[in-house]
């Protein structure tokens, strides 16, 4: 399964999954000189993103005939809704009657109702962000109107494009009140037919996928094929089903990048890593550095070291000083959810369910083993892994990274 395959690729980064209980404990001191920024890429090419694709053969492998077949090229994707469950639907769009929806209609409607929005797509059970895109598209809420004034309605089911085998199936869904009210404060779910300026490439669920702002990527359901309103109350998330949370949002979270395992010592060391704004905001990113005795195993959770870290602060990246430098050539700034609609820039920073990188500068190290540790505050006051630390939920522990620095 593509799946499986991506998460060993993960885990070879090297990620260090440990999770503290009472994380927020220990001061908190600023840090030393600031580092100067990486030149780095705001928004991850469309290839560059970790795929999580279920399927054998995965949809995106497919070509000619078959791709057609399968209604996943742009001439040939159509999306069906359809009630049931006692749902009355009084206008529906089917395969069957030729009134499924196309790419050009929903374009069209694309010109007067457009999302355009920088999300971070990240999955529950993967311990690094998937990347960070420009998305581009419709709001659910435009197309659920096509299907006139419903009634007996509380959840939407959608489904991706998958092969017969119902064991491939992988399904997703909202409640009718996520979908139709959105709060000023907040992006709509949508249909996403562009990403980074370009077409919605087949591997990233081309022509149209479901992109729940809020969410992690398993309610983002790619290759969208079909909708069906219910009155069933119940979540029927394929991730559900695997012991995970239907509704959990994304988490305020730091990451730290890979470091070499022997470091010189003549040259200060710096850290960087990325760090998502989830639903409880961001308020700073935190780093400890620990002596250790040899290759330790690691902290356990009642660890009394926990109690006493020495949290540093680490700088979060400012804002790109242009965006038309980051966005594709047809995007001003100025049109982008959570952009001031006059001055063109960010209204908060990192965007929320954006992604951004941070640094630190460590200093010069005496020669010995360490390890290092990052974290998130929200804007609450919870340190990563706080507050829902439960691996339901999403994982989120507290990354590590152990290196020596040579004499
Ligand atoms: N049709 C379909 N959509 C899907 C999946 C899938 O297996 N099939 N995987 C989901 C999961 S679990 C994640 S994390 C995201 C990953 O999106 P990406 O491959 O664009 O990075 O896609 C989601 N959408
Ligand atoms: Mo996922």
């Amino acid at each position: 399964m593509a799946e499986r395959h991506s998460r060993r690729e993960l885990l070879k980064i090297g990620v260090g999954g440990i999770t503290a209980v009472t994380a927020a404990k220990g001061s908190i001191e600023a840090s030393a000189a600031e580092p100067a920024q990486p030149v780095r890429e705001v928004l991850t090419p469309a290839d560059k993103f970790f795929d999580v694709s279920r399927g054998n053969p995965v949809p995106h492998s497919l070509r000619g005939e078959a791709l057609v077949k399968a209604r996943l090229t742009p001439e040939t994707w159509r999306l069906e809704m359809v009630g049931e469950g006692g749902a009355n639907v009084p206008k529906t769009l089917t395969l069957q009657d030729g009134s499924a929806l196309d790419l050009t209609v929903l374009m069209k409607l694309g010109k007067t109702h457009s999302v355009k929005f920088l999300k971070a797509i990240q999955c529950l059970n993967i311990e690094q962000p998937l990347g960070l895109g420009l998305w581009e598209g419709v709001p659910l809420r435009e197309v659920l109107r096509l299907a006139g004034s419903l009634s007996n309605v509380r959840r939407i089911y959608y489904w991706g494009y998958h092969n017969d085998d119902p064991k491939q199936m992988f399904q997703s869904s909202l409640s009718l009140t996520q979908a139709m009210e959105t709060p000023p404060w907040e992006l709509p779910p949508f249909l996403a037919y562009r990403l980074n300026g370009n077409p919605l490439p087949l591997e990233r669920g081309g022509p149209v996928r479901m992109l729940v702002p809020w969410a992690h990527g398993f309610k983002s359901i790619k290759w969208l094929h079909r909708i069906v309103l219910t009155n069933d109350f119940r979540a029927n998330d394929t991730y559900a089903d695997a012991n995970n949370d239907p509704e959990s949002h994304l988490k305020t979270a730091a990451y730290l990048n890979d470091l070499p395992e022997k470091i010189r010592g003549d040259q200060p060391l710096v850290i960087r890593g990325t760090v998502i704004h989830g639903l409880s905001g961001l308020k700073r990113v935190e780093y400890w550095l620990r002596r250790t005795m040899g290759r330790a195993p690691g902290l356990a959770e009642n660890d009394p070291a926990w109690e006493t870290a020495r949290w540093l602060r680490c700088t979060i990246d400012s804002p790109p000083s242009t965006w038309s430098h980051v966005l594709p050539p047809d995007v001003k700034s100025s049109e982008v959810w959570g952009f001031d609609n006059h001055t063109g820039k960010p209204k908060e920073w990192p965007l929320r369910y954006g992604m951004t990188g941070w640094s630190a500068n460590v200093g010069n190290l005496p020669p010995g083993m360490y390890e290092i540790r990052a974290r998130a505050v929200d804007l609450n006051d919870f340190a990563q892994p706080e507050p829902r630390s439960n691996r339901q939920t999403g994982l989120n522990g507290v990354q590590v990274r152990r290196f020596e620095i040579l004499t």
